[in-house]
């Protein structure tokens, strides 16, 4: 079978993957050793891309609501809704939601149409959410959108500093690159965040920061540089320009961090030249997002650190193509290439373009746009490429906006989801494995997605379908494209203009490059190792050290932080489809310490509510002393697709930084309560089943779906249950039942498990026998197996099928180290994401051992 090299569509890593097809939609995935972001390593989520390329849920027709039809139709009816609301209402009414999921040439063109042919700025982005607080630092720094390091960097470094990451579980090949940095030479690592994530759990030195502290911490940080003479006085006086009496005038006492930390963490940064700090979303979804990137900027600029093998600030990007809809525009305050709205930039533009109707100024940034759409200013929306109905702020409202908007589109490659239940519209897109183009990644690398499988149904590339729309606007001729490649060398030349105006973005040299030759692009970088050293893309030439102040932190109550999990991708439409993926964390749950915990009266393993300004959702409560108090964690994974009311957007109220208008899903006033319930119930089933309980949610598993249930009142699973052969146990003075269906030739339909008091079987037990069908009815009814075979516990290793009791049974035999136990149990050694789990494990079992010998 053919390889085909491609790039990893989840995180801004931007691994490069060798993917191998098999039968009909399987391919075998491995690491390309080749690529510079990865050479040949994968985390857990791309190496189970395979588990997510099946036809399962996909849209795969072209709908006008419930109607499928063909795709004249289907783009008739969306040009025809934009050219009516533009003829009425004028340009403005009209507006493209995007996102850093779609590939460098679908968002040129997005990009293109919007500012250029409609003639108004009102493209946005979901990397609005996610980038545009490093976005606006960069540009206020360094006068340009520019990540100053590379991955290489990482290998240099004598001191890495984390903030806001949970690089373990986010960007676990970078993990794994600092990893062997810290094991080859030594190089120390540390950890700013709130929580003590596994990320944290690694490091040499954790600051457990209060949240939004890093603006004070880091200008304390760069106070107390100051007073060690730990500033490079040459290269500020060179390179920088420094607002009068800046350095002399900050405050090294005022970081808000125990006396004792600090000062270990700035014993650390003064030691070590060769710094870099490595920041994500604790940094960016903040009121104070852009502060803090600049807060971080300074001090590498104040004690040059920057542009130096081993130096620098780095924003680590989130989403696979974040970078390239950066460069081409799609943030709704920029043009493309990096140029703003200058009279100067916009008639380079304008002129490139042959775009007589170029919009006058930026358009509405992602949470105004929906402000706008609900308000009735906007009256068509197209979303491409990602689930806000989840994944924005105040989701309900943005559910209200949705719902009253008279024209909705939604291009995706899943037929329900969240948003697309809004839609008139539904367009299928090309999903990873069959579209064809570009990314850049974290580090300014350009990579291929190659497809590997045919266009299944009728879903065709993103901007095949922005062309085919323009067109039937009349904008035919300046979207007459017939391959990506030609979009992909229209975005070159144009980078000429950025060139042109002393910009670092330059791809002007693959502006020529033949169909043939976009085939085989290899990964290359655009600006170079060090962009940024000497010369500064400002008007002096210079950098410019951004005067700050730390923002007012005082604030009564409970703070509720929001982020991920390892295993899972954003609204799950993709990695929720994959068993292995799945097992990690079957459901949300809300990670409290155990003082606010008793506070509230929640339980482990009971279910809590979380109430804010804007709404309420139900988590499974894990009491946890990684939290500190007065903060809880719940991840923004959950849907309603997925789940009964485990949807974290609808939590976070809509306030956003000044500088980027980028939401603060990090902190966010909240308070607690339990949710009681009379019962607690799973079921297994092939097909997923439809609880009317308070508390549901659906996870997938080999062969089917495992419901966890709660409820008030009766709990009638068998309504819920397939159609066949029922096999009953109950014990109903404890409100113990348990059924499994099977069809006419005995195989295993359905199982239920419901107690009011007692305990219920162990999951991945269950589950295990749901895949391979071994076990015998009395002992699914049972929920265990007859013999002494021990359960297998939690699974650790998604990759290896390992749980933790084969892990703990190779500790226990003296394997001391996580490399041990990888050689006793294979747990970890393939791609490696559960290595901060095996450590904790190891941990924890080690001390009990050694207290029990004490
Ligand atoms: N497994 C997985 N990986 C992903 C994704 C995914 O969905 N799943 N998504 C990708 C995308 S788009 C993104 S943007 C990245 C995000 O990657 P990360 O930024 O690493 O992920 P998050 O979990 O959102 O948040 C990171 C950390 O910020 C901390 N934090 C909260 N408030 C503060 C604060 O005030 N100060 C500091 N210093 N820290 C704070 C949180 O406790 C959390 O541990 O991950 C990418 N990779
Ligand atoms: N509470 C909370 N909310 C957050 C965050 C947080 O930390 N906390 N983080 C924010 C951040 S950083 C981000 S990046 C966002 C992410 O949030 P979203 O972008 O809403 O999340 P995804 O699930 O990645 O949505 C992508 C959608 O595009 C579809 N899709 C995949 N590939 C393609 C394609 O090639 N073409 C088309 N047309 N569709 C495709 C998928 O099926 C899916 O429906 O969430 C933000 N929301
Ligand atoms: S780190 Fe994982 S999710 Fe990110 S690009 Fe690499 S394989 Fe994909
Ligand atoms: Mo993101």
């Amino acid at each position: 079978m053919k390889q085909v090299r491609t790039t990893c569509p989840y995180c801004g890593v931007g691994c490069g993957v060798l993917a191998r097809r098999a039968e009909g939609r399987e391919v075998a995935i491995a690491g390309d050793p080749d690529h510079p972001a990865n050479r040949g390593k994968l985390c857990s989520k791309g190496t189970h891309l395979g588990e997510t390329t099946g036809l399962e849920g996909r849209l795969i027709y072209p709908m006008i609501g419930e109607t499928r039809v063909i795709w004249d139709i289907a783009l008739d009816d969306v040009s025809a809704r934009m050219a009516n609301c533009i003829a009425e209402h004028g340009p403005d009414s009209v507006a493209f939601y995007v996102s850093g999921q779609l590939l460098t040439e679908d968002y040129y063109l997005a990009n293109k149409l919007m500012k250029g042919f409609i003639g108004s700025g009102n493209i946005d982005t979901n990397s609005r959410l996610c980038m545009a607080s490093a976005v606006a630092a960069h540009n206020r720094a360094f006068g340009e959108d520019l990540v100053p390091c590379t991955y290489d960097d990482l290998d240099e470094a004598e001191l890495i500093v984390l903030v806001g990451s949970n690089t373990a579980w986010c960007h676990p090949v970078i993990w794994q690159r600092i990893e062997a940095a810290r094991e080859r030479n030594g190089c120390k690592l540390v950890v700013i965040d709130p929580r003590r994530t596994e990320t944290a759990e690694r490091a040499d030195l954790h600051v457990p920061i209060k949240p939004d502290g890093d603006v004070a911490l880091f200008t304390a940080l760069l106070a107390e540089m100051a007073a060690r003479g730990a500033v490079d006085e040459a290269y500020l006086a060179d390179h920088c320009e420094v607002p009068e009496a800046y350095l002399a005038g900050l405050d090294a006492a005022a970081h808000g961090i125990e006396p004792a930390i600090f000062s270990r963490l700035a014993d650390l940064v003064a030691a070590s030249p060769r710094m870099v700090t490595l920041f994500s979303m604790g940094v960016n979804q903040s009121a104070s997002g852009t502060d803090k990137g600049n807060a971080i900027i300074n001090l590498h600029l104040a004690t040059g650190r920057i542009g130096l093998p081993g130096a620098g600030p780095f924003s680590m990007t989130g989403q696979p193509n974040a970078m390239g809809g950066r460069e081409v525009g799609g943030l709704a305050n920029m043009l493309a290439c990096h140029l703003g709205f200058a009279d100067e930039e916009r008639a380079a533009v304008s002129a490139f373009w042959q775009a007589p109707n170029l919009c006058g100024g930026p358009g509405l940034k992602a949470v105004e746009m929906f402000r706008a759409v609900h308000e009735g200013r906007i009256k068509f929306l197209w979303v491409m490429a990602t689930n806000p109905a989840v994944s924005m702020p105040d989701a309900a409202f943005v559910r209200e906006a949705l719902a009253r908007c008279p024209n909705v589109v939604v291009s995706d490659v899943i037929a329900d989801t969240d948003t697309a239940r809004f839609a008139n519209v539904r367009l299928p897109a090309l999903a990873w494995g069959e579209k064809d183009g570009t990314v850049t990644n974290s580090e300014r690398t350009v990579s291929r997605q190659r497809p590997i499988f045919p266009a299944p149904g009728e879903a065709r590339a993103d901007w095949r379908i922005m062309a085919d729309v323009a067109a039937r606007l009349g904008h035919g001729s300046a979207f007459a494209y017939t391959s990506p490649a030609a979009v992909f060398r229209e975005y070159a030349a144009m980078t000429s203009l950025a060139a042109a105006r002393g910009k670092v973005l330059d791809l002007t040299d693959k502006a020529d490059i033949t169909d043939a030759q976009y085939d085989a692009l290899e990964p290359f970088r655009w600006g170079g190792v060090h962009p940024l050293r000497e010369h500064f893309p400002t008007p002096s030439g210079k950098a410019r050290l951004v005067p700050i102040s730390p923002p007012g932190l005082a604030r009564n109550g409970l703070s509720l932080n929001t982020g991920r999990y390892r295993d899972q991708w954003h609204t799950m439409t993709r990695t929720g489809l994959s068993p292995r993926l799945s097992a990690h964390r079957r459901e949300p749950l809300l990670e409290v310490s155990p003082g606010d915990a008793e506070k509230a009266g929640l339980v482990d393993g009971g279910l809590g509510q979380v109430t804010t300004a804007a709404g309420t959702a139900t988590y499974r409560v894990a009491i946890s002393d990684g939290q500190a108090e007065g903060q809880v964690f719940v991840p923004m994974h959950w849907t309603d697709a997925m789940a009964a009311s485990g949807r974290t957007g609808a939590l976070v109220v809509a306030d956003t930084d000044p500088h980027s208008g980028q939401p603060a899903f990090k902190n966010v006033p909240a308070a607690l309560a339990p949710v009681a319930s009379d019962w607690r119930a799973f079921v297994l089933s092939r097909q997923p089943v439809q609880p009317q309980a308070a508390y549901w949610v659906r996870s997938r598993i080999v062969g089917g779906w495992l419901t966890e249930i709660e409820g008030m009142g009766a709990a009638d699973l068998a309504a819920l249950l397939p159609a066949g052969t029922v096999s009953e146990v109950a014990d109903p003075a404890r409100g113990m039942q348990r059924l499994a269906v099977s069809d006419a030739a005995g195989s295993l339909l359905a199982l239920a498990y419901v107690t009011r008091r007692g305990r219920l079987p162990a999951r991945e037990w269950v589950v295990r026998q749901f895949a391979t069908g071994e076990a015998s009815l009395p002992e699914l009814l049972a929920g265990r197996s007859a013999g002494s075979q021990p359960d297998a516990g939690p699974l650790v290793c998604v990759c290896h099928d390992v749980g933790e009791t084969a892990v703990r049974a190779a500790i226990c035999a003296g394997a001391n180290t996580v490399a041990a136990v990888g050689a006793a149990t294979c747990a970890g050694t393939n791609c490696g994401s559960c290595r901060p789990q095996i450590a904790r494990l190891l941990e924890a079992d080690l001390d009990a051992m050694k207290e029990a010998a004490e």
